[in-house]
């Protein structure tokens, strides 16, 4: 399946908002890649499918992962949605035709992080959140100048506030979300 036919494959799967954030993260998770040396096309194909299986409902993420043996956390069983990312990872291997373990594995973590990313699966991290067509969170300003400045710190500020945020609104902190921020977050010293 060449570019052209993934993007018209996963402009029938998502809303159109959803379909424009993910060309979104497509291009920004490009600069990023032009800024740190990484495959831009590996970069490009992470960002555009990132978010492929977002609209398959709940239950269904649930079962799929489980029928492919795919570990859930007590907090993914609680909020369903957290899988959307492993899933996509599984829809762009079994419906697109990657089969790049890069680009496989930043799909995977793009929503939690993981200790130690490697610098495509912090790209994709970072432009999920700073995309062009993202509502403007807190700090964002900040956040996108970091993203081409300094890897880290741009994670470990996206990870502060997106705990806050979660704390605030009650919702349960996935271990590996939790994870990820004490590993960037000693990191620093
Ligand atoms: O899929 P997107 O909306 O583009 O972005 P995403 O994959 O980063 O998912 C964002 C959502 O995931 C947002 O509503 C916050 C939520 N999230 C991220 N980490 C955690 C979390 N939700 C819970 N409950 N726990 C987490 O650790
Ligand atoms: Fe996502
Ligand atoms: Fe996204």
């Amino acid at each position: 399946m060449d570019r052209q036919q993934m993007k018209d494959k996963l402009k029938e799967k998502l809303p159109t908002k959803r379909f424009e954030h993910s060309v979104g993260v497509e291009y920004t998770a490009a600069t990023m890649a032009f800024m740190y040396g990484v495959d831009c096309k590996k970069a490009m194909l992470a960002g555009l499918l990132h978010d492929c299986a977002k609209y398959v409902p709940n239950d269904k993420k649930i079962q799929k992962c489980e029928k492919r043996g795919i570990p859930i956390s007590e907090c993914e069983y609680k909020n369903p949605d957290l899988l959307h990312a492993k899933l996509s990872a599984v829809y762009a291997k079994e419906k697109y035709g990657i089969t790049d373990n890069e680009i496989l594995s930043a799909i995977t973590c793009h929503t939690t992080g993981k200790p130690a990313m490697t610098t495509l699966e912090k790209i994709i991290y970072i432009a999920d959140y700073i995309e062009p067509n993202r509502n403007i969170l807190p700090e964002m300003d900040i956040i996108r100048k970091e993203a081409y400045t300094d890897l880290d710190t741009c994670l470990l500020h996206i990870l502060h506030n997106t705990i806050h945020y979660l704390e605030k609104n009650g919702s349960h902190i996935d271990p590996m979300t939790q994870e990820t921020y004490e590993f960037y977050n000693q990191l620093r010293g």
